[in-house]
C-alpha cells in the first residue's frame, strides 16, 4: 500500500449535505475550523455547503456532478459521489475520508474505499452519525442493512452524544467502539451583541421575544412551539420569530391562523443570520419529538438565551433542568408554558440562567472540540498504518 502523505497538517475529505441542517452546519464548521488550524480540507458535495461561504486558505471545494440521462427515473448520486470521492482523494492525496450522516454517505464511503484499496491506496474512512440517520431514517427497513454494514465498515465511529451512541447500539449490531464527540458552537460568530434597534423594530412595546429555528420537520413538532407560545401570550406581551423552513410550514402558517395569533408570530424563512434573532431573544423553544443533541438549542445558549425543550435523546447532555432552562417531556405543552413563563416573570432568574446557559455553552466551544476530532483522526489513521 501507498505511504500516507507528508503534508505538515492532515489532508482530509469532508462528505454532507450541504443543506441548513445541523449534520451538515457542523460538518462545515468543522471543515473550516480544521483549515483555520492548517489542515486541508476537500468539501465534496452536490451543491456548495450553505455555510461556505467566504474564500479560506486550505478549503477547497469539490462538486459531485450529477447526471440527467433520461433512462434513471432517479439519478445514481451514490455512483456519482463514490467516484468523485475516488478521484478526489488520488488527486489531492487525502489521507483520510471523513463523511457525515451515515446514509448513504457510510456506504459511499465504503464502496470509495474498496475502490481505492484495489488500487493500491488506503484511506481510512470515519463516519459520523448525526441523528434522523440512525432515529428515524437509519432504522427504516429498506436503509437497516445497509446502514449497519457500512458503520461497522468504516475505519472509525463518531455520535455526536451519548444518546446518540446509545440509540444506536439498540439499534443495530455494532461490532465497532463509538466515539462520543460533542457538537460544538464558535463563540466568534454566536455570542450576544447590542441589537436593541432589531428589539424595537420587532417589539416595539416591550413584549418577550421567544425564538425557535428548525427544518419544520414532524419531528420537530413545532406546533408545539406555537402552542405553548399560544399560553405565554395569553399571560404576557410577547411574539414568536420561527426561523427556517420545510414540509410543515404551511400547517404552521394554519395553526397560526386559526389560532389568531398572526401579528404576534413571524416566520422569517431561511435566515443565514440566526445571531443577530439570537441577540434580542429572551427564551429559545425546541420541543422535539426527538433530537440526538439540538445544535441549534446550543448556538442560542452561546448567544446567553435559556432554553425550554423536551427531554427527549441527547438534549438533556445540553440543556440542563432548572440550569440553563427546564426540559419536560415531549408533547408537554402545559408544563414547557409555564416553564417559560416562570424565567420571563422573573428579571433575577433570566439573569442567572442567561448567564447559566452562556457557561454550559463554553463546555461546548469549537476550541474544546476541535482537537478531539484531530485526536481521534491522528488514532484511525496511525491504526490504519499499523493494519
Ligand atoms: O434535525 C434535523 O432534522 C437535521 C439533522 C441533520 O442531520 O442535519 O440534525 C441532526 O443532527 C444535528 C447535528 O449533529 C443535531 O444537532 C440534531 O439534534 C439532529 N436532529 C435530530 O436528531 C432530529
Amino acid at each position: 500500500m501507498d505511504k500516507l502523505n507528508s503534508f505538515g497538517g492532515m489532508k482530509i475529505g469532508i462528505v454532507c449535505y450541504p443543506t441548513f441542517g445541523g449534520s451538515g452546519v457542523l460538518a462545515t464548521e468543522l471543515g473550516r475550523g480544521l483549515a483555520a488550524k492548517g489542515h486541508q480540507i476537500h468539501f465534496i458535495t452536490y451543491r456548495q455547503p450553505v455555510r461556505l461561504i467566504n474564500f479560506a486558505e486550505n478549503v477547497y471545494y469539490h462538486e459531485v456532478p450529477t447526471s440527467d440521462y433520461p433512462l434513471f427515473e432517479y439519478a445514481p448520486y451514490d455512483t456519482a459521489m463514490a467516484s468523485t470521492l475516488v478521484d478526489v482523494a488520488t488527486s489531492a492525496k487525502l489521507d483520510l475520508l471523513h463523511v457525515h450522516y451515515a446514509i448513504p454517505h457510510a456506504a459511499i464511503a465504503y464502496m470509495a474505499r474498496e475502490i481505492l484499496r484495489a488500487q493500491g491506496i488506503y484511506i481510512p474512512v470515519v463516519t459520523t452519525l448525526h441523528g434522523t440517520d440512525i432515529t428515524l431514517v437509519g432504522k427504516n427497513r429498506s436503509f437497516a442493512p445497509v446502514v449497519e454494514f457500512s458503520i461497522n465498515q468504516s475505519d472509525g465511529v463518531t455520535a455526536v452524544s451519548e444518546s446518540l451512541k446509545a440509540d444506536t447500539l439498540k439499534a443495530f449490531h455494532i461490532n465497532k467502539e463509538i466515539e462520543v464527540i460533542y457538537n460544538f458552537v464558535d463563540f466568534s460568530r454566536f455570542t450576544k451583541t447590542d441589537k436593541d434597534h432589531f428589539r424595537r423594530a420587532i417589539a416595539p412595546d416591550g413584549e418577550k421575544i421567544l425564538v425557535h429555528t428548525s427544518n419544520f420537520r414532524p419531528v420537530k413538532h413545532v406546533d408545539d412551539v406555537i402552542r405553548i407560545f399560544q399560553r405565554i401570550n395569553a399571560r404576557i406581551p410577547s411574539k414568536l420569530l420561527l426561523i427556517g423552513d420545510g414540509p410543515e410550514r404551511q400547517n404552521m402558517e394554519l395553526l397560526c391562523r386559526e389560532l389568531g395569533l398572526c401579528d404576534e408570530i413571524r416566520f422569517l424563512g431561511k435566515l443565514e443570520a440566526v445571531e443577530e434573532v439570537l441577540a434580542i431573544a429572551d427564551l429559545f423553544i425546541l420541543p422535539s419529538g426527538h433530537e440526538s443533541f439540538g445544535l441549534a438549542a446550543l448556538e442560542a445558549m452561546a448567544c446567553e438565551v435559556p432554553v425550554i425543550s423536551s427531554n427527549a435523546g441527547g438534549l438533556p447532555e445540553v440543556n440542563i433542568h432548572g440550569v440553563t432552562g427546564y426540559l419536560e417531556d415531549p408533547g408537554d405543552v402545559e408544563a414547557m408554558a409555564e416553564d417559560a413563563l416562570s424565567i420571563l416573570m422573573d428579571p433575577e432568574k433570566q439573569k442567572a440562567f442567561r448567564a447559566q446557559a452562556y457557561q454550559q455553552a463554553q463546555r461546548f466551544s469549537i476550541e474544546n472540540i476541535l482537537p478531539e476530532y484531530e485526536a481521534y483522526y491522528e488514532r484511525i489513521l496511525s491504526a490504519a498504518l499499523i493494519g
